[in-house]
């Protein structure tokens, strides 16, 4: 009975892990990606924003280096200005003075 009770609790701990894992929908990298590939230095900051919020997968008002695509990722350590290992939304405006 008890054997039965741990494999079912190990069951849960690994759904669990699978939904953790699965926070950021496949929706929000393409939207992001979209509106990465259409910004250029005349964008604005609420554009910024929109990306920000859709790269911000586990909402800690940072963008972590796991979350960070294309451009932001390749410029991650400029845009990271103050050399945190994160992005806040700051620092992802330094983005529009990168594009041209
Ligand atoms: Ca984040
Ligand atoms: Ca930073």
């Amino acid at each position: 009975m008890k054997k039965i009770l741990l494999s079912l609790v190990l069951m849960m701990t690994l759904l669990n892990c699978n939904s953790i894992k699965n926070i950021g929908s496949p929706t929000n990298i393409k939207q992001a990606a979209t509106l990465l590939s259409s910004l250029n230095s005349n964008s604005t900051e609420k554009e910024i924003s929109s990306l920000f919020n859709l790269l911000d997968i586990n909402k800690d008002a940072t963008i972590g280096n796991t979350e960070a695509i294309g451009a932001i990722e390749e410029n991650f350590n400029v845009l990271d200005t103050d050399n945190n290992f994160s992005i806040n939304l700051t620092e992802l405006k330094g983005l529009l003075a990168l594009l041209e």
